[in-house]
């Protein structure tokens, strides 16, 4: 497929997803999900990346989801529209690799959503968040309302999803919307040196560090943690065992 809405660059160890829409805020149309579908296979089966980082063009990440587009929609239309979206975000949960959310500017509705399936956020102190969907009369359709109390908690989820209220970056850092802010100038310097830093780790580690807590989020605690004990122990004799050599020896692991 060619890509007309994503544009994506690889840096060495690193795969950097550009959604490039920004006369309508980089919205999230059917083209936008297919795409992005898309650019989950291409990054995932190219085994030399380590990190992927989505990003907007423009004064904003993504507005939402596309108004102009879900407008004429039935409610068969609108459920097909929000399962696609849904598949497409769990698929960037999926993904082996860490994801992470640049988020340069607005971050609404499903823009909000789309960041909340990334493993983690760092913004701009430009960006804004918001679920203004009840402003339409609508309810968030790509698991917002999930994803949001998880990561903030019941109180901050619901008082942003029933107040529709734009927050900005040092409100967004003090619910723990988003990990770090930074000025826009220096955002994806500092994206890509956290990136770096992952890449710098153990790839096996980081991959079953990734996929352990997301699994724990979908189970109960015992779950979760005989899960992280078969993980831990498939590192011995293995990548693990070269990583703790290393440090012993005094030298960088060579992975
Ligand atoms: N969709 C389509 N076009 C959009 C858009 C959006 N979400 N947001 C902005 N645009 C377009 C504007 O219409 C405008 O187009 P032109 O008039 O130039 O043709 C252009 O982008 C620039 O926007 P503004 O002129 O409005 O720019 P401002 O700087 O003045 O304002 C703003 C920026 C972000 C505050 C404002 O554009 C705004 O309030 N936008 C709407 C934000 C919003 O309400 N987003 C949530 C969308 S609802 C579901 C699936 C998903 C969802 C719900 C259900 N199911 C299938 C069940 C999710 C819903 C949403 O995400």
């Amino acid at each position: 497929m060619d890509y007309e809405i994503l544009k994506i660059e690889f840096t060495g160890e690193i795969a950097q997803v550009k959604i490039d829409r920004p006369k309508a805020l980089n919205a999230l149309n059917t083209r936008f999900f297919q795409e992005m579908a898309e650019a989950v296979k291409e990054v995932s089966g190219n085994d030399k990346i380590k990190v992927m980082i989505i990003t907007g063009e423009g004064k904003a990440f993504v507005a939402g989801a596309d108004i102009a587009e879900m407008v004429d929609k039935d409610q068969q239309a609108g459920s097909e529209f929000s399962r696609l979206g849904q598949k497409v975000f769990s698929s960037l949960e999926k993904m082996e690799i860490p994801v992470i959310a640049a988020i340069n500017g607005f971050a609404l509705g499903g823009g909000l959503e789309l960041a909340m399936a990334c493993d983690f956020r760092i913004a701009s102190t430009k960006a804004k968040f918001g679920q203004p969907e009840v402003n339409l009369g609508m309810i968030p359709g790509y698991a917002g309302t999930q994803r949001l109390p998880r990561l903030v908690g019941v109180g901050d989820a619901l008082y942003l999803l029933t107040t529709a209220e734009m927050i900005d970056a040092q409100e967004a850092l003090r619910i723990g919307l988003v990990q770090k802010v930074y000025e826009p100038e220096q955002l994806m310097e500092e994206v890509m040196n956290i990136a770096r830093t992952i890449a710098s780790k153990g790839p096996k580690a980081i991959r079953k560090v990734k996929y352990v807590t997301r699994q724990g989020m979908l189970s109960d605690f015992e779950s979760g943690s005989r899960l992280e004990s078969e993980e831990f122990g498939s590192l011995f004799k293995n990548e693990g065992e070269e990583g703790m050599r290393a440090f012993l020896e005094k030298r960088k692991p060579n992975w």
